[in-house]
């Protein structure tokens, strides 16, 4: 073959190739990593099978329809309500009364008082609400073929892939956080293919929508609360917040068709649509905010950016949190289906792969809903789509807000827990109110619920409401974000205030026990939320010690407020101590009481275990050993975050065996109808968590669980260094594997490889220069380290 056949070989494919690439461009979905896809192969018939997208201030569900394609949105600032002080003027004067009839047994009178006089005002808090819908309508794309919608958690784009008389069509949409817009490209296959309709909607009662150019404008006016009085008859505080979306459109080809109330493409090859969001919150005391100013600023810094460049600068700043840490658990061709019948055989086929992808949601999921500068995870993240959620979708503080950032520093993104701090520190000033008002104390004081508002009093019934460790059990968030990253200017101005001040709140707050005045108690409390008000609940007196714990060396590493310590450790002496029953478990409650048959979804008395440090099997086997017990009382079931919660105590408890038939029991289908919550914890297709109803904790403590079963850094040795224990509670159904970028206490950054149930290699990156202590099965290897070295060890290399 001479040179210019040769080339007239080559020649006439690439113009056919080029001719017809004009015409018929094909569009596949990109192939993704199955632990990292969550994909069906049709669109979502409910929210709870929707895919959520999110830059940690506007979270967006994507159904994935093919005609009528709905996109719910959500601002994380609309809530109903307007900035108050739930405070009750004067309820101290009734606490030594509630005490009294505590003492005296007399629990229901304790209620009924409690219930009068030492409730929030008004008797509850306020809600998160919906702010609207993007509707597409898509003429003609009734009959699709090759329908696949998926969720990359590789680079946090969602899409859609379809096809309708041999054109094809594909929608990507991600949440920008660099840009602050929900982003949604429309492509087809054909040049002048794609024809649709655009809209927006939202269910508040006062909104209008305009269109100005190739801009669809939403404004509104949050809904009041759905109950107009609070249980106490007193109303509600009105809501004040006011809204902006902003929908602009863009097109390649074609052109657009201008109505009232909406815009359509026609004719075109593809289009890029953005919206913007804001409300007029500025902070918790303030809604001066100018919504149509700021969704203004959101579009002009949109402006020229073409689309690829926003879709890799989105890609990017995700990346940079999300690829700090890998799993690889395995994967066999089980791990290729479709998500939906991954979730509903993972039962029988214990697909590992499947762990590692809930894993990494939980971490997508935080990174989605939790950046710099936005409000913390709520129950439902920042993802909801009703008027009157569950639970308003609030933070409820005697579990769930403290499960959503247990992962958080761990699986290194201890920048997303950066809202919950901030939220701490504001009810470390509400809360002041509360202590002065409801306790006559100093410092700060917060029960079981807070709100966009910073809520700080009790709220639903005196009966499970008053419960004062709330702000107690945030400030252990503080203190790991200290022990994570060694910051002492973190340290000093942040953590150490809210850890002061909570302090001296139960410093004076604790009273001692007539049986045993040696013993300080607290009270009136709960074990949440479970049995009523009480005098000395465990749960409380764990929280306080450590909470006394962790002030305490705060200040010394501070080098400060000497005799504020002596005082504090003095009393810590004297807190209640655990107590082992007569069944052999550990004691909820002062007497030995505990119901050996009681299945309630809270363990609130085993925080010491988890996520205190003060039970371990190695530092105190008997304790330990009294959880077991109360564990195998309690059961294997409940709500997803409970199912959740004892992922990580059987972890703490080294019996990864059990820790992962808590995952599968947290792993299994559950359905939006399903609410009885009493025992029906699981996942939606969706892999949201299912209290049921969906509440987003058991994400989040699934993803915390599986890290306590490969490395847990809480314990410590006689000079305060950190054990790193590798491989702790390994089941025997994760055979092999390896995770990178876990991050230990004491500033180290682990890989860990493991075959046939054995730990293979450590990789660790000393970032503080501590000193480091690896454990595994007993044995130690104990490393004089400098900051930035890395040390690669393997078995034999443990002593
Ligand atoms: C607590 C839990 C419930 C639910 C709610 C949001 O009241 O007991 O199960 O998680 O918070």
């Amino acid at each position: 073959m001479n040179k210019s056949m040769k080339n007239r070989h080559f020649i006439l494919p690439a113009i056919l190739l080029v001719l017809f690439s004009n015409c018929h461009r094909i569009i596949e979905p990109e192939k993704t990593n199955p632990s990292l896809t969550l994909w069906y192969d049709q669109p979502a018939a409910e929210w709870t099978e929707a895919l959520p997208v999110g830059n940690g201030r506007i979270g967006a569900m994507v159904y994935g329809e093919s005609e009528n394609e709905t996109i719910q949105f959500n601002e994380e600032t609309l809530w109903s309500g307007q900035p108050h002080d739930y405070a009750n003027e004067g309820a101290h004067n009734y606490l030594e009364e509630i005490r009294q009839l505590l003492w005296e047994g007399k629990q229901h009178e304790a209620h009924e008082l409690g219930n009068q006089h030492f409730m929030s005002q008004p008797f509850g808090q306020l809600s998160y609400l919906p702010f609207g819908n993007i509707e597409l309508n898509f003429p003609g794309h009734q009959n699709v073929t090759s329908y696949r919608r998926q969720l990359d958690l590789g680079n946090a784009v969602s899409s859609v892939f379809y096809e309708v008389d041999g054109v094809q069509f594909k929608r990507e949409v991600f949440a920008s956080e660099p840009a602050q817009a929900l982003i949604i490209r429309l492509e087809a296959s054909e040049s002048k293919a794609l024809n649709f309709a655009a809209g927006l909607n939202s269910p508040h009662e006062e909104y209008e929508v305009t269109v100005e150019d190739n801009q669809i404008i939403l404004r509104g006016k949050a809904n009041d609360y759905h109950n107009e009085l609070g249980r106490d008859g007193n109303p509600y505080p009105k809501s004040k917040l006011t809204f902006e979306a902003r929908l602009r459109i863009e097109h390649e080809g074609g052109g657009l068709v201008h109505y009232d109330d909406s815009i359509a493409v026609v004719n075109a090859r593809k289009a890029t649509l953005f919206l913007v969001a804001a409300t007029s919150f500025v902070n918790y005391d303030d809604i001066s905010g100018n919504p149509k100013e700021r969704c203004s600023n959101y579009l002009a810094n949109l402006e020229g950016k073409p689309y690829q460049k926003l879709k890799d600068d989105h890609i990017s700043d995700y990346q940079d949190l999300f690829n700090r840490v890998s799993l690889d658990l395995g994967s066999s061709e089980i791990s290729e289906r479709p998500t939906d019948q991954r979730l509903t055989s993972f039962y029988e086929d214990e697909d590992p792969s499947l762990v590692s992808l809930l894993f990494q949601y939980g971490r997508y999921l935080l990174i989605s809903s939790s950046r710099t500068g936005t409000q913390p995870a709520n129950l439902q993240g920042i993802w909801n789509d009703r008027m009157a959620p569950p639970w308003d979708s609030k933070y409820t503080i005697n579990i769930n807000t403290e499960m959503n950032y247990w992962p958080a520093e761990m699986t290194n993104l201890s920048e997303c827990a950066e809202p919950l701090f901030s939220m701490v520190e504001d009810i470390s000033f509400t809360g002041q109110n509360v202590a002065k008002e409801h306790y006559n104390l100093a410092g700060w004081v917060t029960h079981h619920n807070t709100d966009l508002w910073r809520g700080a009093a009790p709220i639903n019934h005196a009966n499970h409401g008053i419960w004062p460790t709330g702000g107690a059990w945030l400030s252990q968030h503080l203190w790991w974000h200290y022990q994570y990253t060694g910051d002492k200017g973190f340290l000093k101005s942040r953590a150490f205030p809210v850890l002061k001040e909570a302090s001296r709140f139960f410093a004076d707050y604790l009273v001692p026990w007539p049986e045993n005045p040696e013993w300080l108690v607290s009270g009136p409390s709960n074990s949440p939320e479970l049995g009523g008000l009480v005098m000395g609940p465990t749960m409380d007196h764990q929280i306080i010690r450590e909470l006394f714990t962790n002030t305490i060396e705060a200040a010394e590493i501070l080098n400060v407020d000497e005799e504020f310590v002596a005082m504090l450790e003095s009393k810590r002496e004297k807190i209640a101590p655990n107590q082992i029953g007569k069944h052999g478990q550990l004691q909820e409650w002062l007497e030995d009481v505990d119901n050996p048959n009681e299945k309630h979804r809270h363990v609130s008395h085993l925080w010491g275990l988890h996520p205190g440090d003060e039970i371990h099997p190695i530092t105190t086997p008997e304790l330990a050993e009294a959880c077991k017990v109360t564990l195998s009382h309690r059961g294997d079931g409940g709500t997803g975050w409970s199912r959740a919660w004892k992922i990580n105590f059987w972890a703490r408890l080294l019996d990864g065996d059990h820790a992962f038939l808590l995952l599968k029991n947290l792993m299994v289908p559950s359905k939006s109808e399903e609410t009885n919550y009493k025992d029906k914890g699981g996942l939606y297709f969706n892999l949201f968590d299912a209290h049921p109803p969906f509440q987003i904790d058991g994400n989040f403590g699934a993803t915390s669980g599986i890290v306590e079963m490969l490395l847990q850094s809480h314990l410590r040795d006689g000079n305060g260094d950190f054990y790193q224990d590798l491989l702790p509670a390994l089941p025997s159904k994760l055979p092999n594997g390896k995770i990178s970028g876990l991050k230990g206490r004491g500033g180290f950054e682990l890989d860990i490889t493991w075959e046939n149930e054995k730990l293979l290699a450590v990789k660790v990156k000393s970032l503080l220069g501590n000193k480091l202590i690896l454990r595994h099965q007993g044995k130690t290897i104990s490393r004089e380290t400098t900051a930035g070295e890395t040390l690669l060890l393997g078995p034999g290399d443990f002593s």
